[in-house]
């Protein structure tokens, strides 16, 4: 893909004048921050143009577009992945080295949007990336925080939050355009009047407002010169203070306005799969779905009129059901501002909102107080309790006398309203992301809703895009998969990856396949030097558990099982032991103490271990500070093992599964989420594979569990583990620090059963997984081919895959390509 504006001299001259005009300094004496503004304004440039190319090519083809609405974007740094994809990066990192300057050090300076928490955000993300390259015309809804997910300190153990101010030093990928704003309305009342032609209409009295702003970001596509818009909305009051012309009423009304305002934006809930209920989270919500929803309506009539023709160019995604106020915000416009029928209103939304589920845990389904909801969204509340009373009417007629049935399913049930529901019933598609997780939907979570409207029900397993996680993350590997299979097609349809199949049995292809690992353990040892002060050695195994901190993801597991590595190497210096280095990386949200306790632990054991030179560092712990998207590339592409050990049936898919898989790791996991269609791919023969499977687990959990306590009276180094937890070992001589985690493992309380998560139950097939796979690296050779194997079989885990698959079933949107040749450069 040619762009003139990558042309090295050209693409020189303009960092130096960029650094001139913004800092009036010549490029030596420019910091590396100030640089990286400057390239980025360059590469901005470049992008405007087919951005601009792109809109036109949407104006004259028209195609169907999706608007995606997420709460999350968890997007990770853009530079690079944005010269990825306009396939500029290697002449723009030679143009800069010519000029004195590192590009892996001015990436290094662009701040990490954070503006989403884990699998969910980093999915959108992915998914955008994938909507651009495939050429579909698409929006990412969402909201601009002006702080994203806190950065994670770690201070004695402990995980300690600071503000992720982000945007402190502007940001020179968005565009602000405060010529697209809309007014979101909160709160007041409800009156009805009639016209005089006998129609009612409801008029909204006595709210507060806001202003949402768009800002927009370019969503670079791979080399196709399509450029599509993430759309993340920033607020402001309404009123402006006048303070020399305010009276008491308005100056109250202004502050508040301006107080709403500021509040709305300021910061992402930095939970994940957990939903705290408070109510600014709401007002977030239905500030960026109606923000988003009026912007689409305001596009389609200008160019359409005939509203009735919506579903036939626009669809709106719900990512979880965060955005579901969507649907009635939908039906708002279209009875209160577009004046249709119920009736009409409602085969419009029905054939034009989809619902992605992410989660089965409970915790994670959103259901909010009635009273909470009918006074913030007073018409919104209307509108649902009219489809909720059409929906039980439906119900009643399908199911007479089963009244278990309407309160199952119910929008309204307990004073609460249930999203979900709302998402089901008002969706034309539902969907899961991963076979197994929407295997479970069917037949468990949402049976009853599959048993009335199955055709709504389809599965679509994530993916991830391997232009972030294997281009950018892992260029050695990504130019050695070049070379081998002697095209670049991978880029664009992973499926080619298989390719690589015909390497197993080359020796010499193996050796270069390790050696590329090697040198990526060594950069991943210098980070880790560099940011924790602790020296691992490449040569060991490292095993890696990076994600979210959650008790249901199980790196208590983890933590205790290397608890029990400890203590028989201690017990028997002499055995067989390859070194093993243990990396975990994870946030805990601020409120949740346990998942805290466990970061706690993990510390605690590696102050220990590390600490103690009678092992000859045959184990070590790291536990890496302030895991986030940029520093989870160089962790994937360094991994020699892939912990995906979550209780079976909890964990939908997973996606960094996908990440460790694509970068030749494999797989010790539970037969859970989309570890199910790994192995599928791989072989079980290439992946490690333990515990409980998802029925046998759904089996305990309908009979009230299990009962630890066999298994601690039973198994002595299990329960040695378990008593290191409060017998100070790991803790100073306090006895108190775990011992809300020693009681989680074997004793009931309050509503939460003993393990809940199974962790004492699977702890011996853990560590027999553990065992096959130390097992299986001593074997060099053996190993090199497993790990290849998992790279060659990644194919089918690309978010292109998953794309092209909601747009098949799903949204059937329109293919649009951008002819060069037409380009106007
Ligand atoms: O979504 C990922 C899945 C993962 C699931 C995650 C998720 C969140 O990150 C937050 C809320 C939620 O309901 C689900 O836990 O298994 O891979 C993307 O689908």
């Amino acid at each position: 893909m040619y762009n003139p504006r990558f042309e090295k001299d050209v693409f020189k001259r303009d960092v130096r004048n960029n650094v001139k005009t913004l800092f009036r300094k010549e490029v030596e004496e420019a910091t590396p921050q100030q640089l990286f503004q400057a390239v980025s304004y360059a590469v901005k440039e470049a992008i405007i143009d087919d951005w601009l190319a792109t809109q036109k090519q949407y104006e004259k083809d028209d195609p169907k577009t999706v608007y995606y609405m997420s709460m999350e974007f968890l997007l990770g740094r853009a530079l690079g992945n944005n010269l990825i994809n306009m396939t500029a990066y290697k002449e723009v990192k030679e143009a800069l080295e010519e000029m004195g300057i590192d590009l892996n050090v001015i990436e290094d300076q662009e701040p990490d949007p954070a503006l989403g928490n884990g699998g969910l955000g980093r999915l959108a993300a992915c998914f955008l990336d994938s909507l651009a390259t495939l050429g579909y015309a698409s929006y990412g809804c969402g909201i601009r925080y002006r702080y994203g997910m806190f950065k994670q300190k770690i201070r004695d153990g402990y995980q300690v939050e600071a503000p992720d101010n982000w945007l402190k030093d502007g940001n020179p990928f968005e565009l602000r355009r405060p010529e697209y704003a809309k007014e979101v309305r909160f709160g007041g009342n409800i009156r009805v009047e009639y016209d005089e032609t006998g129609k009612t209409h409801f008029v909204q009295e006595n709210y507060e407002s806001v202003m949402a702003i768009p800002y927009d970001y370019p969503i670079v596509g791979y080399g196709n010169h399509i450029v599509n818009t993430l759309r993340i909305w920033d607020a402001e009051a309404i009123v402006d203070f006048q303070l020399d012309s305010f009276d008491r009423g308005d100056y109250h009304k202004a502050v508040e306005q301006e107080n709403l305002a500021k509040n709305i934006v300021e910061v992402l809930y930095p939970n994940d799969n957990h939903i705290a209920g408070k109510e600014l989270r709401l007002k977030q919500q239905y500030f960026f779905v109606s923000a988003s929803i009026q912007a689409a309506i305001t596009k389609f009539k200008k160019k359409h009129g005939d509203i009735s023709k919506l579903p036939e160019k626009v669809t709106f995604q719900m990512n979880d059901t965060h955005p579901t106020v969507a649907v009635a915000e939908l039906m708002r416009i279209l009875l209160d501002e577009e004046n249709l029928g119920w009736n009409e209103a409602w085969d419009i939304t029905t054939k034009c909102c989809a619902y992605t589920n992410h989660t089965i845990m409970a915790e994670a389904l959103e259901k909010w107080p009635i009273n909470l909801f009918s006074r913030l969204l007073p018409r919104i509340y209307q509108i649902i309790q009219e489809i909720d009373r059409r929906f039980v009417e439906q119900v009643r007629a399908q199911y007479p006398g089963n009244e278990e049935k309407v309160k199952k399913m119910a929008i309204l049930m307990d004073g609460q309203v249930k999203m979900a529901h709302l998402a089901i019933v008002a969706g034309y598609s539902v969907n899961g992301v991963a076979k197994l997780h929407t295997e479970i939907l069917k037949n468990q979570e949402l049976k009853d809703f599959y048993q009335m409207m199955p055709e709504k029900f389809n599965n679509k397993t994530n993916g991830i895009t391997q232009r972030r996680f294997l281009m950018h993350a892992n260029p050695l590997l990504a130019d050695w998969v070049t070379e081998k299979l002697g095209t670049k097609e991978w880029i664009t349809d992973l499926s080619k990856m298989s390719g690589l199949k015909e390497w197993l049995d080359d020796e010499e292809a193996l050796k270069e396949f390790m050696t590329i690992k090697f040198k990526n353990k060594e950069r991943l040892a210098a980070y880790i030097k560099e940011h924790n002060g602790v020296e691992v050695d490449p040569r060991s195994i490292f095993d890696v558990q990076v994600k979210r901190l959650h008790e249901y993801k199980r790196q208590l597991l983890n933590i205790l099982h290397v608890m029990y590595l400890y203590n028989q190497i201690k017990e028997h210096p002499e055995m067989s032991f390859y070194p093993k280095t243990y990396i975990f990386g994870a946030k805990a949200s601020a409120g949740y103490i346990r998942a805290k306790e466990i970061i706690k632990l993990i510390n605690s054991v590696a102050d220990v271990i590390n600490n103690d030179r009678s092992i000859n560092g045959k184990l070590k712990v790291v536990f890496i500070e302030d895991y986030r998207v940029s520093n989870a590339e160089l962790i994937f592409a360094a991994a020699d093992i892939s912990e995906q050990i979550s209780t079976a049936s909890k964990e939908a898919s997973g996606t960094g599964n996908m990440k460790f898989m694509m970068n030749g790791a494999p797989t010790l996991g539970t037969m859970d989420g989309a570890n199910v269609e790994i192995v599928d791919e791989v072989g079980i023969d290439n992946a490690f594979i333990f515990g409980l499977s998802a029925d046998e687990v759904i089996n305990y959990e309908q009979n009230g569990g299990y009962n630890p306590y066999d298994i601690y009276n039973n198994d002595p180094d299990i329960r040695r583990v378990v008593d290191q937890l409060v017998d100070g070992t790991y803790a100073n001589g306090d006895k108190e620090m775990y011992r809300d985690l020693y009681n989680s493992l074997l004793n009931n309380q309050g509503g939460a059963r003993a393990d809940m998560y199974f962790i004492l139950k699977d702890f011996r097939s853990y560590a027999d997984a553990q065992a096959r796979a130390m097992e299986a690296y001593k074997d060099t050779d053996k190993w090199a081919k497993m790990a290849l194997k998992n790279t060659a079989c990644c194919g089918k885990f690309s978010a292109d895959r998953t794309i092209q698959e909601y747009v098949d079933d799903i949204w059937h949107l329109d293919h649009v390509v951008i002819n060069e040749d037409e380009l106007e450069y």
